[in-house]
């Protein structure tokens, strides 16, 4: 592919400097703004990610912020996840839905206090819905994007890089709680969580004064870790499930087609917008479903959606593909119907480059 054109629509971040000074090789755009998606080489970033660690300019993950007293209201609002358990110090992740049903995004919400919450959103402009909410109901809330961009710290000597320049209190992070710390004089939300299967922490870094700073510190801080810039690996997320919004599911997806059921509670999620649409199809299941399989042969990079065949007939699509090093397969993604959604089902995926035996399987790679 030839080069993505800077502009200002494609926003740099506050770690742009340090991310071309690490010789990134290729971006995405993602809520309008860059996001790496190559160092070295996917399979070389792959197996870095898996043995050492990795800072990850994640600014992209832009933040809906709703403060006002009727931030929690607003919230359940916005998705069919039962969010009364709610703590502040947590982050919940939470399919958002439309008044039919469809996946808008697919969120972490961060609950900063009672009256106050981020939204770190995936690549959808969800601030607009939340506004016309906001205005339709009248609520008493308001809704903006603040300077905060997250910077992740991502792999398996994760813990002993963040102790390094936060301290050894952000060891005692839990799963998708967030702590408060000092860097050089700012208060940082550091959570445990990131788009990977590897563990690690997410800072959310308030001010992109202090981006270049902290990006450094941690450079340094890492120098006998084997840290390097890195970003979300395509072959890592394949394998681990973690699905891709606009990718692996639209707005033409429940969160049950998504496979988000899990994160849904729609009984009990009372003003979620979505809720009676959801309620009818919950009852009866969805019809298709996201599925992890695995392709056979030398395929292309998985540019576009894939059909997927039992002869004539199209019962699916891949959405994500990559060879996996460790599991010497092409590990996918994709949305399959019930009549073919079963562990062990053989099918043909059609691809620019041709057609592919696929095989639906248990489980994805975790
Ligand atoms: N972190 C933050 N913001 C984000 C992402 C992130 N915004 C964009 C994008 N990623 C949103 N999508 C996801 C997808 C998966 C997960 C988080 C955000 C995730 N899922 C785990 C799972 O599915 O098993 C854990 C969920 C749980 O147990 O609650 O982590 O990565 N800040």
């Amino acid at each position: 592919m030839a080069l993505i054109s800077p502009s200002r629509r494609l926003r740099r971040t506050p770690f742009s400097q340090g991310v071309e000074a690490a010789g990134v090789k290729g971006y995405t755009s993602y809520n309008h703004m860059l996001l790496p998606t190559v160092f070295r080489t996917v399979q070389e970033d792959y197996r870095h990610l898996k043995e050492a660690v990795q800072v990850w300019d994640v600014s992209c993950e832009r933040q809906v912020e709703v403060r006002g007293p009727d931030a929690g209201r607003l919230m359940q609002m916005l998705t069919p996840r039962d969010l009364r358990k709610m703590q502040e110090g947590m982050c919940y992740y939470v399919p958002m839905v439309d008044e039919t049903g469809g996946m808008l995004n697919d969120p972490v919400a961060v609950k900063l206090a009672e009256d106050r919450y981020w939204i770190s959103i995936a690549d959808s402009d969800l601030l607009f819905w939340v506004k016309g909410l906001v205005y339709g109901f009248r609520l008493d809330v308001l809704v903006g994007e603040p300077d905060v961009s997250p910077l992740a710290i991502q792999g398996p000597k994760a813990d002993d890089l963040a102790a390094g320049v936060f301290g050894d209190a952000v060891r005692d992070i839990r799963f998708f709680r967030f702590g408060r710390f000092d860097f050089q004089g700012r208060e940082m939300v550091i959570a445990r969580s990131g788009y990977s299967r590897q563990g690690g922490f997410e800072i959310y870094v308030e001010g992109g004064d202090i981006g270049m700073p902290l990006w450094n510190a941690l450079m340094e801080a890492g120098r006998d870790l084997d840290v390097h810039a890195g970003c979300p690996n395509l072959i890592e997320r394949i394998e681990g499930g973690l699905l891709s919004y606009g990718n692996d599911m639209t707005r033409d997806n429940t969160p049950h087609e998504a496979g988000l059921g899990r994160f849904c509670s729609t009984q009990t999620a009372i003003g979620c917008v979505g809720r009676d649409a959801l309620l009818r199809v919950a009852s009866e299941g969805p019809v298709k479903q996201v599925r992890a399989l695995r392709i056979e042969g030398d395929i292309p990079p998985c540019d576009r959606v894939w059909p997927l065949m039992d002869g004539q007939y199209q019962v699916g699509a891949i959405t994500s593909a990559a060879w996996s090093p460790d599991f010497e397969t092409n590990v996918a993604i994709g949305m399959v119907r019930m009549t073919h959604w079963n562990a062990a089902t053989d099918l043909d995926v059609v691809t620019q480059n041709g057609v592919f035996p696929a095989v639906v399987q248990e489980t994805f790679w975790i």
